[in-house]
């Protein structure tokens, strides 16, 4: 990859919705994999488990736990819905809890959700070109709402960690969920 001189390629680059070259870490996460996060189990259990609810592409330049390195990722969320809950990411705190992150919208329309340490929610419009700074103590969780995949960019703290713990147990204190066609916090 390198050239002859002093000035040479990039380790990584984007193509199309993904982040490719040195050491990219792909993950998916299938329905079945996220499938408690959703209300309505019923409508659940007619769906197919083994499709792809979301992928993400990272890069990891340092260890995790580095204090003060970087790590960056691309997330795309297929477009989908349980019943009236549009298909989303688990959402987490992070586990260092004073760490905070950048997330910007690529593709697509989504809806970014965030709580605080008090359980208040409020939410963000997402879109190509939206810019969302999520500060420390403050959960994160990303539904697409459109009917294209969403694509979003994310840049966190190597030493920011994941707590799904507390999501995966006690959720979001409010659901967005299309109501009368639109989304809505509920
Ligand atoms: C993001 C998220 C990514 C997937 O990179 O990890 O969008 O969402 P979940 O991790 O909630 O499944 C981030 O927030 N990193 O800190
Ligand atoms: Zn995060």
């Amino acid at each position: 990859m390198n050239g002859n001189g002093l000035i040479r390629m990039p380790e990584l680059f984007f193509t199309g919705q993904n982040l490719e070259g040195n050491e990219v870490v792909p993950s998916v996460r299938t329905l079945g994999d996220i499938i408690g996060i959703f209300e309505d189990r019923e409508t659940a259990s007619g769906m197919d488990m083994a499709q792809t609810a979301y992928s993400v592409s990272s890069a990891f330049p340092v260890p995790e736990g580095t204090p003060g390195g970087l790590f960056f990722g691309i997330t795309r969320i297929m477009p989908g819905k349980v019943g009236n809950e549009y298909f989303m990411t688990k959402g987490h705190f992070h586990r260092n809890e004073d760490t905070a992150e950048f997330y910007w919208g690529v593709e697509g329309e989504g809806v970014l959700i965030l709580m605080d340490r008090n359980r208040n929610v409020w939410a963000e419009r997402m879109f190509p070109g939206s810019l969302h700074y999520i500060p420390g103590k403050v959960a994160h969780r990303v539904a697409n709402i459109g009917v294209t995949p969403l694509v979003f960019d994310a840049c966190w703290p190597s030493d920011a960690g994941h707590n799904y713990e507390e999501i995966a147990a006690g959720g979001f204190a409010m659901r967005l969920k299309e109501v009368n066609g639109l989304p809505t916090l509920v």
